[in-house]
């Protein structure tokens, strides 16, 4: 080869390595999630009771990902998973047994990054629960700390020599004694307390959420983070320490780019939203009215106007979730009136807020059959009528499935047009096409009897929702109107005529969301 040749041969490498970069370039592109993508609908998922790949009856991370279009075509922007690290309670995996590892009944690390590359492929983002309080009793730290009070370990959880007096949380002395001295336990003597303010376990937590965010989660579910540090037997809940804390692990995870993180901190929602702590906390409160709202009643409905008045519109809310403390299942709490089902929906799907859908609400799945408390709400999806297995596995179901999976199931909502499902995916769609309603303002809110009315803007955007919680047609006033705009409806898309003034009637229970223009 002369010289000119090699120049030749070498050019062309060139240009192709610049091809193969560019290629790859594209590719990562596409696959990043649009900034701000956490204002889109979460569905919050407990793989467990999700989808059966392998038929031994529990959920997994592979029959997860093969239900990433389902979730898609109702227009799920993020997933929030249930706790995925191994767990030693083989339930809902609160009790952490390994926090950097996926728990064996659910699949492997490499079932997890095939999901998140699949999920981003979808548009969909993916945060999972962490657990920052608290390890399972079989956590090898703990067995230790448990065996050996000279252990460095030891140092890792709350130990006293003497069992602490005076203690009550919620009714329980969180102290349990054993041979060598008592451990604090605030959820239960399964679920020991870590010791926070030990540098050794912040680092820990650290380089596990890092471990997670390099393998491209896309944020946490931080949990129970009121409860991380404990003063004394009086001052035991949301202290300072508390909030500093969970705010320096946020700091961490926002520290990559475009993440997002909700917390679950039930008394004090609004605090906990704010950016120095969490940045978002679920909207606890909320839920109750949302559903005494939807069956007409009008202290509620005057309640769901004024709330986001004075919450942050970080907040995220939701109708119903995995605690029985939250209510149970939107089917059982409404008891069966789809009528209702959907107002309630409408109420927290438009409203600000990042809008939290519990996995099998918008199917209209009722509770598990036989079961009660958590058992109750936590029970196998049901993708068909199928008595035996809702076709959640090709096995034995570990859990009964839900008492109305013959007429409530994915597969039948998904072929109808006035079916929950449809309402869900018309209420996202919406959400999701009218920047004013994902993150705009929220202005003139008003309960007027049974109807509640509201502005959303975002720059020139101007959206109009009423709810008519009523059985009657009523007409109502809407202020916030310039003499010359017209409505022009949105939803519903047909039957609604566009209106002038500011005088509208809303038909019984009914949703309409309207367009605002000059
Ligand atoms: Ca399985
Ligand atoms: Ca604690």
């Amino acid at each position: 080869m002369n010289f000119s040749k090699l120049n030749k041969a070498i050019a062309g490498l060139l240009v192709t390595a610049a091809l193969v970069a560019a290629v790859f370039y594209v590719q990562q592109k596409n696959q990043r999630l649009q900034e701000g993508w956490h204002h889109g609908a979460f569905m919050e998922i407990f793989v467990r009771s999700y989808k059966d790949s392998n038929g031994d009856g529990i959920g997994d991370l592979k029959g997860l990902t093969q239900s990433l279009d389902h979730l898609k075509e109702l227009g799920i922007k993020g997933i929030w998973l249930m706790p995925i690290t191994a767990s030693a309670d083989h339930d809902h995996g609160y009790a952490t047994r390994d926090f950097r590892n996926i728990d064996p009944d659910y699949g492997t690390l490499a079932d997890f990054d095939e999901l998140i590359k699949e999920a981003h492929k979808r548009g969909i983002g993916v945060i999972m629960d962490y657990v920052l309080n608290h390890s399972a009793k079989e956590h090898p730290f703990f067995e230790e700390a448990l065996q050996n009070p000279q252990s460095p370990y030891r140092q890792w959880y709350e130990w006293r020599q003497e069992k602490p007096v005076g203690w009550d949380i919620w009714g329980r002395d969180p102290w349990v004694s054993v041979a060598n001295g008592s451990y604090l336990a605030t959820f239960g003597a399964h679920m020991p307390d870590f010791n926070m303010r030990n540098p050794d376990v912040v680092k820990y937590h650290e380089d596990s959420l890092k471990f997670w965010l390099d393998r491209g989660i896309d944020g946490f579910r931080l949990d129970a983070v009121p409860h991380l540090i404990e003063n004394n037997a009086k001052d035991w809940n949301d202290q300072p320490e508390s909030r500093q804390l969970t705010g320096h692990f946020t700091r961490l995870i926002k520290s990559y780019p475009n993440k997002y993180v909700v917390c679950e901190a039930t008394a004090e929602p609004k605090v906990y939203a704010r950016e120095d702590i969490c940045g978002g906390a679920f909207a606890f409160g909320l839920e109750n009215q949302i559903a005494k709202a939807a069956q007409g009643e009008t202290e509620a409905i005057q309640k769901v106007a004024q709330y986001y008045t004075q919450a942050p519109h970080t907040l995220a809310s939701f109708a119903s979730n995995h605690d029985q403390f939250a209510g149970k299942r939107v089917w059982d709490q409404v008891n069966g009136n789809e009528a209702h089902y959907k107002l309630a929906a409408a109420t927290y799907l438009l409203l600000p807020g990042t809008p939290f859908i519990y996995y099998g609400e918008e199917i209209g799945m009722a509770g598990a059959k036989g079961l009660t408390d958590d058992p109750f709400i936590r029970g196998p999806y049901s993708w068909q009528p199928n008595e035996k297995n809702a076709g959640f596995t090709t096995g034995q179901p570990y859990r009964a499935i839900s008492g109305n999976v013959t007429t409530h199931h994915a597969q039948a909502q998904k072929a109808s047009a006035d079916s929950l499902w449809a309402f869900y995916r018309d209420m996202l769609a919406l959400r999701h096409s009218r920047t004013s309603l994902a993150k705009g303002s929220y202005e003139n809110a008003k309960a007027q009897g049974q109807v509640l009315s509201y502005h959303r803007k975002a720059g020139p955007e101007h959206t109009v929702v009423v709810v008519n919680y009523g059985a009657q047609p009523t007409p109502i006033t809407l202020e916030g109107l310039a003499n010359d705009s017209t409505l022009r409806a949105l939803y519903p898309s047909k039957g609604v005529a566009n209106q002038k003034g500011s005088q509208i009637t809303v038909p019984a229970q009914s949703v309409q969301v309207f367009a605002v223009e000059k």
